[in-house]
């Protein structure tokens, strides 16, 4: 396994709508490895592949709770797709390892019905409420090469975007001194 770095915005590769996968095999199981691997140093509850720079159907998240002595929940999603969403919408706050320590509330359907494949390659359904379907959600927008902030008005996603770029350069600048 292997750490990968993280994409953040407003880094145009973000933006990628990501492409199918023809099959689970090795090489991707592999990508999945590494993905859990960063996701769990970075840390945070879902990652998908195109935030580092691998713009192909690959979503991994674990939603447990880490408590001491408590195994990892890991769960794999390759080519997710949306069978349904309910009318019903929920409020829930977001953040995105893409737009590092900025959170805001976002509106989504509050369960949806997603098919995927799992990590050995079977296919699956699931029916998500709470922080699965937010997450899922929020996972599956990155595939489209949409971020959470891209649910705001443009007010919101322009004053974000600015104080990204603002803690960058100022990160950048402790790098130099
Ligand atoms: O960048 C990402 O897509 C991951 C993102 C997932 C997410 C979080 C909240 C709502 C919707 C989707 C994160 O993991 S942000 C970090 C985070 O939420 C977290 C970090 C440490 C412990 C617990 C949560
Ligand atoms: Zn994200």
């Amino acid at each position: 396994m292997a750490l990968r770095s993280i994409i953040t915005a407003p880094d145009p590769r973000l933006k990628l709508v990501s492409e199918p996968l023809s099959e689970v095999g090795d090489e991707i199981r592999r990508l999945m490895d590494d993905m859990l691997e960063t996701m769990y140093a970075a840390p945070g509850i879902g990652l998908a592949a195109v935030q580092i720079g691998v713009p192909k159907r690959v979503i991994v998240m674990d939603l447990a709770k880490e408590k001491e002595g408590e195994p990892h929940k890991p769960l794999f999603f390759v080519n997710p797709k949306l069978l349904w969403a309910a009318d019903e919408r929920v409020l829930c706050e977001e953040g995105c390892l893409s737009v590092p320590d900025l959170y805001e509330e976002v509106e989504r359907p509050v369960r949806v019905r997603v098919s995927y494949l799992d990590y050995f390659g079977k296919a699956q359904e699931v029916e998500a409420d709470g922080m699965l379907a937010v997450c899922l959600q929020h996972e599956m927008d990155h595939l489209e090469g949409t971020l959470f902030i891209d649910h705001l008005s443009r007010l919101k996603r322009e004053m974000m975007l600015k104080k990204l770029i603002k803690a960058r350069k100022a990160a950048e600048r402790e790098e130099v001194e």
